[in-house]
C-alpha cells in the first residue's frame, strides 16, 4: 500500500479533505496579533537558546542561513476555527538547529520580538515536526506574518508557531506562555481538540 503523506492527499480537491473537528476552510491568510508588528531588519534579529542551567546560545540571520534548510508543505489550523491547506515555508528544523545541545530540559518556552510567549513540549518540537522558518509561499516571511522568523509547529493549533521568534527557553518543567496563561490550552492538538483549558 501506497503511503501518502496528509499534506499532499487530495491536492486539488481540498474540499474533500479531512480537517480537525470544528475547523472551516480558508484560503486566505488572516493575521492574528496580539501587538502591533515589530519590524525587525534581519541583521538585526537574534535567536537566543537559554538552557535550564541557563547557558546561553545565540544564532545571527547569518548563522541561521548558514545552516540545512528544508521545504515544508503544512496544513494549519486557528484556534478560532480556521484551517488552511499546503502552506508552503523554508526554513530550519528545530532538530538542525539543537542537534549538538544536549539537555535534560521537557519543555520549551518560545518567545518573540513584542513579549509574545507560548510553550510546548520539547518532544513537540523535535522529530521533523517543528521548523523555525524564514520564508512563506516562496517570498520572505512578511512581518505581519513573524518575518524575520517564525516558529512552525503545525501540529498543533497555529497559536504555538510564535512570529518574530526570538527566544527558547529549555525549561525542566512546563511553565505556561501568553495565551495558555489566558485560559487556552495547555497544549493545543487540533486533532484533539484541545482549544481551552478546560477541552
Ligand atoms: N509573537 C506572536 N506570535 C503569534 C501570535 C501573536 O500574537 N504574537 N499569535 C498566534 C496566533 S493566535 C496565531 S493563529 C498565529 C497567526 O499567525 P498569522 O498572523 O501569520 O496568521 O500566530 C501565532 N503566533
Ligand atoms: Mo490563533
Amino acid at each position: 500500500m501506497a503511503v501518502v503523506n496528509r499534506g499532499f492527499e487530495g491536492r486539488g480537491n481540498s474540499g474533500e479533505r479531512e480537517l480537525p473537528p470544528g475547523q472551516h476552510l480558508t484560503t486566505d491568510f488572516p493575521v492574528l496579533s496580539t501587538s502591533v508588528t515589530p519590524l525587525i531588519p534581519k541583521d538585526k534579529w537574534e535567536l537566543t537558546l537559554t538552557s535550564e542551567t541557563g547557558a546561553e546560545r545565540r544564532w545571527t540571520w547569518r548563522d541561521l542561513r548558514a545552516l540545512p534548510t528544508e521545504s515544508v508543505v503544512a496544513d494549519i489550523h486557528c484556534v478560532t476555527r480556521w484551517s488552511k491547506l499546503d502552506t508552503t515555508w523554508e526554513g530550519v528544523s528545530v532538530d538542525t538547529l539543537l542537534a549538538d545541545v544536549s539537555t535534560e530540559a521537557t519543555h520549551v518556552l518560545a518567545s518573540s520580538y513584542g513579549g509574545y510567549t507560548t510553550n510546548l513540549p520539547l518532544t513537540d518540537l523535535l522529530g521533523g515536526k517543528a521548523w523555525i522558518v524564514h520564508r512563506y509561499d516562496g517570498k520572505d516571511l512578511p512581518a505581519l506574518h513573524g518575518g524575520p522568523v517564525r516558529l512552525l509547529v503545525p501540529h498543533l493549533y497555529f497559536w504555538k508557531s510564535a512570529k518574530w521568534l526570538n527566544g527558547l527557553r529549555l525549561l525542566r518543567r512546563d511553565e505556561p506562555g501568553f495565551w495558555e496563561r489566558a485560559g487556552y490550552h495547555n497544549h493545543g492538538d487540533p486533532w484533539r481538540e484541545e482549544r481551552y483549558e478546560f477541552d
